[in-house]
């Protein structure tokens, strides 16, 4: 990193929980860094540690080559643009704030038709991982620009270009919080369920975290079938699999609990082996994920 690229100036606008440690961390790297609220006391710890504060949003907007948005939502974004007539030609907008992969692809529609260079962006961490290797931040759109700007934004974390469309980022988010809450309600149907029979939450997590973790080293070679359309059975049919799916329904019912989350397991599952998908791996359930629903 040579020195023109420690030095480059960096505007944080939206200094909410997550606007703030962006801003931070921007600081503690070393770059100059522009910040403005629409409650301007939240500048405040931000200008006692050497940020500068942006007298309005025009003034931010102009003040650097990378201006990083975090607001509540992406109307909030269009608001704040809309309100402004700055030139945004001198700069990159770098959209951090959660939406949808259409809100992102209109929103970089709107930037580009300011003349603003527009990356749009997902982070994958709570604040106060920010600055660590462990905060992960995606994001997609010209790579030119993100190239361009790459040595700012690795003062966040752990920063990946995943694409020219301006929407992936979000997309990979949406894929990820999936991920996470499917993962976690798993967990807590095991916990609701082992609890009836005595065994508190904290016997079962590492278990529990012993078969996701079990569960995540399948998914390449899973992806693999995916990608070539062909799904042998070389672990388990998903008609045997089927079979272990009843038993969650039957303990849920006879527990007590909740059955819904095993009764979708077990109707995605069905729907596979009615369509002739009996004798093949798990993933050829993809087929049933990449429709809508009944
Ligand atoms: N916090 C987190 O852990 C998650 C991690 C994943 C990504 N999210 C997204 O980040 C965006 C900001 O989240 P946040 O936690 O910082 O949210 P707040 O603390 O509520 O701050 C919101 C800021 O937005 C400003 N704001 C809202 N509406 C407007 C508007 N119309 N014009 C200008 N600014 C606006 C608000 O300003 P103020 O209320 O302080 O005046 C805050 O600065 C969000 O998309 C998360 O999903 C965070």
């Amino acid at each position: 990193m040579n020195s023109s690229e420690t030095a480059s100036p960096v505007t944080v606008i939206g200094l909410g929980l997550m606007g703030r440690a962006l801003a931070g961390a921007f600081l503690k790297a070393g770059h100059p860094t522009t910040v403005w609220n629409r409650t301007p006391a939240k500048a405040d710890p931000l200008v006692a540690e050497g940020a500068r504060r942006a007298p309005t949003v025009d003034d931010a907007l102009t003040a650097a080559p990378l201006t990083v948005l975090c607001l509540t939502d992406y109307q909030a974004v269009r608001e704040l643009l809309d309100a402004s007539d700055a030139d945004l030609g001198r700069t990159t907008l770098l959209n951090l704030t959660s939406g949808s992969s259409a809100q992102a692809r209109e929103a970089a529609r709107r930037a580009e038709r300011r003349g603003a260079r527009y990356l749009d962006g997902a982070i994958m961490a709570i604040p106060s991982t920010i600055g660590t290797a462990d905060a992960l931040v995606l994001h997609s759109g010209p790579r030119p620009d993100f190239d361009a700007h790459e040595a700012t934004l690795g003062a966040l974390g752990t920063v990946t270009h995943l694409g020219e469309d301006h929407g992936l980022a979000s997309l990979y988010d949406a894929a990820g919080l999936t991920m996470m809450w499917s993962v976690l309600n798993a967990w807590l149907q095991g916990t609701a369920l082992l609890r009836t029979a005595g065994v508190d939450a904290a016997a079962f997590a590492p278990f529990a975290r012993q078969m996701a973790a079990g569960v995540a080293e399948w998914l390449p070679g899973h992806a693999e079938q995916i990608d070539s359309g062909s799904f042998p059975a070389e672990v388990s049919a998903l008609e045997t699999d089927a079979r272990a799916m009843e038993h969650l329904i039957e303990e849920s019912e006879a527990a007590g609990i909740n059955a819904e989350l095993p009764r979708l397991i077990r109707a995605m599952a069905e729907r596979a082996i009615a369509a002739g998908h009996g004798g093949e791996q798990y993933p050829v359930l993809i087929e049933e994920f990449a429709k809508p629903g009944p």
